[in-house]
């Protein structure tokens, strides 16, 4: 049941010397290697002779997604080119993307990490994984994928088109293990009634899910229709991408991989540790990343710890489901949209102070996101023809920006003011 058991199951003495041991290391990584945090570290007034203990970590500064993008696109990359040999990123106009790298090394690693988290779920050499991410840029697929052969799994790289396809090939090729973010594993259910296929017909017996937020209802009614175990794993790219926390089969948290990240959960305001058990923000710093190390990544993702220990024998730590985020993040078929690249857009193609809407729906378990765009008068009254061609316009230029099919709706100037939810500009309707 374990992959890594010395490290899983490690004395929490021992794996906090590690800890220490590894901080160490990427500290004199990122002061030597990376001027950023060279002058970061200067500016903080930081003395390498001072990390003798992990409580050092909290005089250190953080690093956040905007100093990401400063640095775009390899800036804050560690190691020369010629030593990465994988590139992901995130979706996003230049400028607003992240760009990760990855060593031989930290290809490795992570491959380890995700097959922790499918050993953790009960997942085998035996078993037959379908991988329905997208195998693509993000690092959902291909960090999924890695770690399932890691395990000696036959793996099955299906990606998320054709879901039909999907279905079949499930039932042929007697797949036993789901892997896909949880609202895509309810429209498989809701297709398989669709098409008349009867779960029984299947082999499946794990579902591994995660890179959305999912809640106990939606677990329990995957559970139930796919006659499965489900199990949830949260990741991110500037950290890793999946493998940075996954649950095991007692499905309640997700062990921390602390040996190679230091967790720590703050009140977002204060930037000051929460209270044991209290939900606040997590913050991240790698301890093993040799391409991409990052010191104190602010996630923006909410999450507690839970109280030890975990009757599974893993003695790292757990952490809750993701509740929430201390953004405006959204995330929209498991790509994630920041309200600000949408702005950003609209205000270069339709002027600066144009009034928009950011509908978020879930319809028979797909989002969709549609943009409603204020039009002046004259261009409502105008042509269709003129209406088309911007409305095009705009959903060519988010669809390369944000990586994701959008619809876009014109309409008459005044309308968004009474739409309810209007102040923030962002309506999400999906009721998770
Ligand atoms: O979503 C990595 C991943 C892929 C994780 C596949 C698990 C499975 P990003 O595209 O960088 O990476 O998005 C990261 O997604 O900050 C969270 O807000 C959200 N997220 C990821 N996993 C979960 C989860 C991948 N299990 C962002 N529950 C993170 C809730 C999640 N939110």
């Amino acid at each position: 049941m374990y992959w890594q058991e010395q490290y899983e199951c490690m004395a929490r003495e021992d794996l906090e010397q590690l800890q220490l041991e590894r901080l160490q290391a990427t500290l004199y990584r990122l002061g030597t290697h990376v001027p950023f945090y060279r002058r970061r570290l200067q500016e903080a007034r930081f003395d390498f002779e001072t990390v003798t203990s992990l409580e050092a970590l909290a005089a250190l500064p953080f690093t956040t997604k905007e100093d990401l993008h400063a640095n775009y696109p390899y800036g804050l990359f560690a190691v020369p080119l010629r030593d990465v040999v994988r590139i992901h990123s995130t979706s996003g106009a230049a400028g607003m993307t992240t760009v990760v790298g990855y060593t031989r090394n930290d290809i490795k690693n992570w491959a380890d990490l995700v097959a922790r988290l499918f050993r953790a779920a009960g997942v085998t050499a035996e078993d037959v994984v379908q991988i329905a991410h997208d195998y693509g840029i993000l690092t959902g697929g291909l960090g999924l994928h890695y770690g399932a052969e890691r395990l000696g799994a036959s793996v099955i790289p299906i990606s998320t088109a054709h879901i039909k396809r999907q279905l079949r090939i499930m039932r042929d090729f007697k797949t036993t293990a789901l892997v896909c973010t949880p609202s895509h594993a309810l429209k498989l259910v809701e297709t398989m009634m669709e098409v008349g296929l009867n779960p029984s017909e299947l082999s499946l017996k794990y579902g591994i899910f995660g890179a959305e937020r999912w809640s106990e209802a939606m677990r329990a009614e995957i559970a139930e229709r796919l006659g499965i175990v489900a199990t949830d794993n949260y990741g991110l790219s500037e950290i890793m991408g999946p493998g940075v926390a996954g649950e095991c089969r007692e499905c309640h948290g997700l062990h921390v991989n602390e040996d190679h990240f230091l967790v720590e959960i703050l009140n977002p305001r204060t930037l000051q540790p929460v209270p044991e058990g209290e939900t606040g923000e997590l913050v991240i710093t790698t301890l093993t990343k040799e391409a991409f190390p990052v010191l104190r990544y602010r996630t923006r993702d909410l999450a507690s710890f839970l109280p030890d220990p975990c009757p599974c024998g893993r003695t790292l730590r757990r952490i809750s489901r993701i509740q929430g985020r201390s953004d405006d993040m959204l995330i929209v078929r498991g790509v994630n949209v920041f309200p600000g690249q949408i702005a950003a857009a609209l205000a270069e193609i339709n002027g600066p102070d144009s009034p928009y809407l950011i509908v978020v729906e879930r319809e028979r378990h797909e989002d969709r996101l549609t943009v409603m765009v204020e039009v002046t008068e004259s261009l409502f009254f105008d042509e269709v023809r003129k209406q088309w061609a911007l409305a095009d316009r705009i959903q060519e230029r988010l669809a390369t920006d944000l990586g994701l099919q959008v619809q876009v709706k014109l309409v008459e100037e005044k309308t968004l003011e009474k739409v309810e939810g209007h102040g923030n500009r962002v309506l999400d309707k999906r009721q998770l």
